[in-house]
């Protein structure tokens, strides 16, 4: 199996957290220009990481990823809550993505305007929600959702997008998982 990301992306850590003990060769892209985007292209149309090669099968976006993997390893179905969970996570981390993006781009992502605005309030409401979820108790084991959130978390840390200061159950989340071996392992700063 192959698995074309980049070291960087927190869609593409999940994957290489769930592959971990799985034997599989990581390419570390570079997105944005060259051959390495040419070779993206090749595999994948959306031009997103991460996308999986297997044999024939090529599998494009982490959460079908995911599915793909589970079904061939027959690891336990994802709950309806777990799913929620997902997308949620998914939800703040593409916003996040479209504001890196828009920021790379020159834009003044301060200015009030309504796609900022709008990406904001998502964030917001999404990092508000997983809190209250972790004080109920819920994200208190290591699977796909809480390696999702821990990839997104760690994420924003890295990229300063963010002030996870107000937001200390996520901080407490990220601690009690940062020692772990695959999460050390797939750090982006190294
Ligand atoms: N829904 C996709 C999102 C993947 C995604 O947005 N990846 C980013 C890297 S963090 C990317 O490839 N961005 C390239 C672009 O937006 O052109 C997934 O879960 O795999």
């Amino acid at each position: 199996m192959k698995l074309y990301g980049s070291t960087t992306s927190p869609f593409v850590r999940r994957i290489r957290i769930v592959l971990a003990s799985i034997d599989h060769e990581f390419l570390n892209l570079q997105i944005f220009s060259g051959a390495d985007r040419e070779l993206l292209a090749s595999r994948n149309p959306t031009l997103k990481v991460p996308c999986l090669e297997d044999g024939s099968e090529i599998i494009f976006d982490s959460r079908i990823i995911y599915n793909y993997l589970a079904d061939k390893y027959q690891y336990e179905p994802l709950t309806w809550e777990a799913e929620n969970q997902l997308t949620l996570i998914d939800a703040a981390n593409d916003s996040f993505v479209q504001l890196l993006l828009l920021k790379r781009s020159d834009f003044d992502i301060a200015q009030e305007k309504l796609y900022f605005n709008l990406q904001s309030e998502r964030i917001e409401g999404v990092l508000t929600s997983l809190s209250n979820q972790i004080n109920r108790g819920l994200f208190s084991g290591w699977n796909y959702p809480e390696i999702c959130l821990y990839s997104l978390v760690d994420w924003v840390l890295f990229r300063e997008l963010h002030d996870m200061q107000d937001y200390p159950e996520l901080l407490w989340f990220y601690e009690k998982h940062q020692n772990k071996i695959e999460v050390t392992a797939t750090d982006p700063r190294t």
